[in-house]
């Protein structure tokens, strides 16, 4: 039989859930196979195949990727900035040996194309704050950033030495009212919005001041599938491409915000997660993601918010 599916690694999580639905859309449902360590997420329930994996057992997967005729792989299994300092070891665990036993399997069963994701976390308090390059110094102080930058390198090696297909986007902190985010120091501009409608208030735990790139999810998940279909010669970057669509601090969001919850008030209380934001670019350029494979974003702040609002304003349909 001929490998003709996909499978997402990390199914359940706030990237997955959305890239999931998508792939199914393009590909057929059927065709899409979903896994996670979790119970699937809601969302996915009745919507496609669904197997439970964990992407640190390389003999299961390798089992699954023969067993369901797999040619594609997207791994979204990652331990996030945040959470990665709480545990580092499990976090480069889990961030690098996910990646070698994806990419080993990729070599073996000759794979057609792998996607998986870095992130502007690669860069440190050294790389410049405005306009980050491509190409810059990186000193990343995470261990999450440590690990997406040997992660980069590691796809870069796989695609020279041995051929693999292997995309990479550097996203920078996403937006989604689909699923939510789990670990990450950006999470305060999704948790905004739930806890603005809730409870009229949010208590915020970076500065007001602290600007870092964002983007909303239909934008991220428009440019992973713009980046997997662009012919093979015109993905120049075999590390990871810099992708960006805004940036904006807890100040500004908050303003957005308040136009739709009139008495919105925000309280600002920042912790350990300052030190990370602290230590990002503010904004990115992107320039060889526009050149090699024509990206561009579609949502500034107030696209963004309006339309976040609009969907957690609206019940769920069944
Ligand atoms: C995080 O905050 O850790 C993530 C990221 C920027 O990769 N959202």
């Amino acid at each position: 039989m001929s490998k003709d599916k996909i499978l997402v690694i990390g199914a359940s999580g706030q990237i997955g859930v959305e890239l999931t639905m998508a792939l199914r859309g393009i590909h057929g449902d059927a065709q899409v196979i979903a896994s996670d360590l979790r119970e699937p997420n809601p969302l996915l329930l009745g919507t496609g195949p669904y197997v439970s994996l964990n992407v640190m057992n390389k003999e299961m997967l390798h089992v699954q990727v023969i067993r369901q005729n797999i040619k594609q792989i997207y791994l979204l299994a990652a331990i996030l900035s945040a959470t990665g300092e709480k545990n580092p070891g499990l976090a480069w665990n889990l961030n690098i040996q996910g990646l070698l036993n994806v990419l080993e399997i990729a070599k073996e069963e000759h794979l057609d194309k792998v996607y998986w994701p870095s992130s502007i976390a690669v860069f440190g308090p050294t790389s410049p704050k405005r306009d980050c390059p491509q190409q810059t110094i990186i000193e990343p102080i995470t261990v999450y950033g440590i690990s997406k930058y040997a992660g980069e390198f590691w796809c870069n090696y796989y695609h020279n030495r041995f051929g693999i297909d292997v995309r990479s986007l550097r996203y920078p902190g996403l937006i989604s009212y689909k699923s939510e985010p789990g670990g990450g120091t950006t999470d305060y501009a999704v948790e905004i919005f739930h806890e603005a409608l809730a409870a009229g208030r949010y208590e915020c735990f970076l500065k007001p001041d602290t600007y870092l790139p964002m983007m909303y999810m239909p934008d991220a998940i428009r440019a992973t599938l713009e980046l997997m279909e662009a012919p093979a010669a015109a993905v120049r970057v075999r590390t990871s491409y810099n992708l960006s669509a805004m940036s904006f601090s807890p100040a500004e969001i908050a303003v957005e915000v308040a136009k739709y919850v009139p008495h919105f008030n925000m309280h600002y209380k920042p912790d350990y997660r300052q030190l990370i934001a602290d230590s990002w670019p503010q904004s990115i350029d992107d320039s060889a993601a526009h050149t090699d494979w024509g990206w561009k974003p579609e949502y500034d702040l107030a696209a963004m918010t309006a339309d976040m609002m609009r969907n957690l304003q609206t019940p769920p349909t069944s």
